[in-house]
């Protein structure tokens, strides 16, 4: 058998070169977060801050956990259908509210109902949708506060549609979207974070991880670094916080507000907490965590951190907080006594609101029900007229 002997060629000279295009983009360096949350109780940089602003956010925390406990009563008399608590969350809710001016939006989701109030919200028009009604129980425009979203991170690409259409009519508007740990494994916090960078729309995204997505832990969520550390591969920079150190948490929403304010685009912030209640009144929450866990949280508590902080620096005395707590005591029993009347119901309501024009469909279905209503009105007098006939013929015998 004949052998063909192939050449052993040599190898052409291999020089690796990037591709033609390619560069890296931006600088990562500064769009990283800090290796641990920013906190400022505690530090030097608590000397720094503006009493009055210390002061009233203590007030803020105070009025929150009271609107919390009794907002969680509520739900064991009935009187809330159900209540996502933000007890241990106060210093993130209250200081995403103060960091807005009133032209600006915040989109919340259904765990925010304090944000709202401390942004200036009735209580009650807050609590609306968690009570059972079938409306947002506010006016959006008139408080610029979006709808309460409970699909998870949806509220996400509204804020930044509201923030990119305010820059293009060049009104000076920021929008502030919450959302939790859970929400930023949704597609919808892709889109809006990518959309927002680009666009360089003037948004900030505000994540409370809270350790949870209900009975879902933080390493089952994410395996990033942090939840910050996602805003770097979307070319935005990512700030990590004490999210139970209220001064801390206001400094970095005010600069994260104050940057996309003038132009310079969106931050991501996640401020490190803790949901210290269950879920919701739904849930138990003794199924996937430790008491032991809870009790750590608890020491490392949002009001006591700035109250110790007021009280060592003579910023506030016991009459101060006394006053506090009776403000916040008025808040309670102004929502008692509200949440416990009957609500007047309108059953025709279900057809308003639903769309601008309504449905030829809708129209029948509400012509429907107003015709059922009004049988079902006669039939009741007409009852009560037999029971009083039969009243009237029986006095005096039966009773
Ligand atoms: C799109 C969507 N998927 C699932 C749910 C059900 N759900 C309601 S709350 C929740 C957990 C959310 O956790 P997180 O984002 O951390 O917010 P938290 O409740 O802790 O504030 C889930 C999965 C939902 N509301 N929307
Ligand atoms: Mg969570």
């Amino acid at each position: 058998m004949k052998r063909h002997s192939t050449p052993v060629m040599e190898p052409a000279a291999y020089r690796p070169t990037p591709p033609p295009a390619w560069r890296l983009r931006a600088d990562p360096a500064p769009l990283l977060p800090d290796a641990e949350p920013y906190r400022v109780l505690g530090t030097d940089a608590a000397r720094s801050v503006d009493p009055a602003l210390l002061r009233t956010l203590y007030a803020q925390l105070v009025r929150g956990r009271r609107y919390n406990t009794q907002a969680t009563a509520l739900t064991r008399q009935g009187r809330l259908a159900v209540y996502p608590s933000t007890t241990g969350q106060e210093a993130c809710e209250v200081a995403a509210a103060l960091v807005l001016e009133d032209r600006d939006w915040l989109f919340p989701s259904y765990r925010d109902t304090l944000a709202a109030v401390a942004r200036g919200l009735d209580p009650v028009q807050a609590l609306s949708l968690l009570r059972g009604d079938w409306h947002t129980g506010y006016d959006p425009y008139e408080h610029r506060i979006a709808p309460l979203c409970t699909p998870l991170a949806t509220q996400l690409p509204h804020a930044v549609g509201l923030a990119h259409a305010a820059r293009l009519k060049g009104d000076d508007v920021v929008a502030l979207a919450l959302v939790g740990d859970g929400g930023t494994s949704e597609g919808d916090f892709h889109e809006a974070l990518n959309f927002a960078a680009v666009w360089r729309a003037p948004v900030v995204f505000l994540v409370q991880n809270n350790g949870f997505a209900i009975s879902v832990p933080l390493d089952k969520q994410t395996a990033a670094p942090s939840l910050a550390h996602k805003a770097v591969g979307y070319g935005m920079p990512g700030r990590l916080v004490d999210g139970n150190d209220a001064p801390a948490v206001h400094e970095v929403l005010a600069e994260a507000v104050h940057r996309a304010r003038t132009g310079g685009g969106p931050t991501l912030v996640e401020a490190v907490t803790y949901r210290i209640d269950a879920h919701t009144n739904a849930d138990d929450a003794t199924r996937y965590r430790s008491s032991a866990e809870v009790e750590a949280w608890r020491a490392h508590d949002p009001i006591t951190l700035l109250e110790r902080e007021l009280t060592d620096r003579g910023l506030i005395d016991d009459d101060g907080i006394r006053a506090v707590r009776e403000d916040a005591e008025e808040l309670a029993a102004a929502m008692r006594d509200q949440l416990n009347e009957d609500p007047p119901l309108d059953p025709m309501e279900l057809f308003t609101h639903v769309y601008a024009e309504q449905t030829a469909q809708l129209r029948d279905q509400a012509t429907q029900l107003r015709a059922e209503l009004a049988a079902a009105d006669e039939a009741q007098a007409g009852a009560a007229t037999d029971a009083g006939t039969q009243d009237a013929g029986t006095e005096g015998t039966a009773r």
